[in-house]
């Protein structure tokens, strides 16, 4: 069964251009809760190892120079099969094969400045999820803490 977490950052463009609020509304439209949120800079270090698993692509070291030009958000999403209905919403990972309606098609400028990150497997989400916040951070429907 398909879980119910995913994990998604707002990556350093779309902050810089101002588009932390429009991409939040796409979120909440699409009816995803926000269990953790925080606006952080990565480190080289942090964005080398987030993005380890890309490490033989030759795009790598562009991406880690990219994720840490800037802030990013970086959230945790609760909703009926996260994972897939996430990337759903974010569209393709190049722009222009993004389909209408997506927040990709919407903010992102190439395919490497591509305005969020989202989850790719559950087990992933976990990964992401855990090297951004401790369980004190997250916080279940009722506002409580500890989720
Ligand atoms: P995804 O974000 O849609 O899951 P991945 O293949 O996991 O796409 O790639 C991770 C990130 O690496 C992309 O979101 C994008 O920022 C960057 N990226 C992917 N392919 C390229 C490329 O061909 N050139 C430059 N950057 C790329
Ligand atoms: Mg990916």
């Amino acid at each position: 069964m398909s879980g119910s977490y995913t994990f998604t950052m707002i990556k350093p463009d779309a902050v810089q251009a101002g588009n932390i609020g429009g991409i939040l509304n796409m979120i909440n439209e699409g009816g995803f809760r926000i269990v953790a949120m925080k606006l952080t800079k990565l480190t080289k270090r942090q964005a080398e190892v987030f993005y380890e698993i890309h490490q033989e692509r030759p795009f790598y070291g562009e991406l880690v120079e990219y994720m840490t030009s800037g802030p990013i958000v970086a959230a945790i999403l609760e909703k009926d099969n996260a994972v897939e209905a996430y990337r759903e919403l974010i569209g393709a990972t190049d722009p222009t094969k993004a389909a209408e309606g997506t927040i990709r098609k919407k903010f992102a400028t190439s395919i490497a400045a591509n305005a969020v990150h989202g989850s790719d497997s559950d087990d992933n989400a976990k990964i992401e999820s855990d090297f951004f916040f401790p369980r004190l951070e997250r916080f279940t429907a009722e506002g409580e803490s500890c989720y």
